[in-house]
């Protein structure tokens, strides 16, 4: 299971134009992309700090993963994300070791990267991403 690195940091945020300036002005951080993922009900604007991104989260619908977080919790940590190799294994590995697994096979997530959510009741209330790592 051993990952290669933090993929990212997921940020639950209200507003994606509150947040992004105060990336830009307080880190000096650049954001090179702002996508929609419809499935996930989600705008994303990405950040490159070193190997590791941010990636801010705002909601398009409250009954959205994001939108039901920022309703119970606030703005804040929603989830990290780990670069693993051989994703598909790994999420049958953690099922194997009996950790409760959002998506038992890898799906498309923001960036076009294959993805995979483990449940935060199986890992000390983190929600935790892994992510395809693509480099050889
Ligand atoms: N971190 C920690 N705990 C979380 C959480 C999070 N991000 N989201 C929900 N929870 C907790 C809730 O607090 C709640 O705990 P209690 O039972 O103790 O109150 C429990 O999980 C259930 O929460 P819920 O609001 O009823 O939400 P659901 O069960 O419907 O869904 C989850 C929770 C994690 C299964 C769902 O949010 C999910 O599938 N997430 C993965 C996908 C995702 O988050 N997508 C958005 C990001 C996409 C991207 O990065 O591009």
């Amino acid at each position: 299971m051993k990952p290669t690195h933090i993929e990212h940091i997921g940020i639950a945020v209200k507003s994606l134009d509150e947040a992004i300036p105060f990336y830009e002005k307080v880190f000096g951080l650049e954001c090179y992309a702002v996508e929609e993922v419809a499935e996930q009900k989600v705008k994303t604007a990405f950040f490159k700090v070193g190997q590791t991104k941010i990636e801010l989260l705002e909601s398009t619908d409250p009954e959205g993963p994001v939108g039901k977080f920022i309703e119970k919790k606030g703005e804040g940590v929603h989830h990290i994300a780990f670069a693993v190799k051989d994703l598909a294994t790994k999420l049958t590995a953690a099922q194997e070791a009996g950790v409760q697994v959002i998506d038992k096979t890898p799906r498309k997530g923001a960036e076009g990267l294959n993805i995979g959510f483990l449940h935060p009741k199986s890992t000390f209330g983190v929600l935790t991403e892994l992510c395809e790592d693509p480099s050889k």
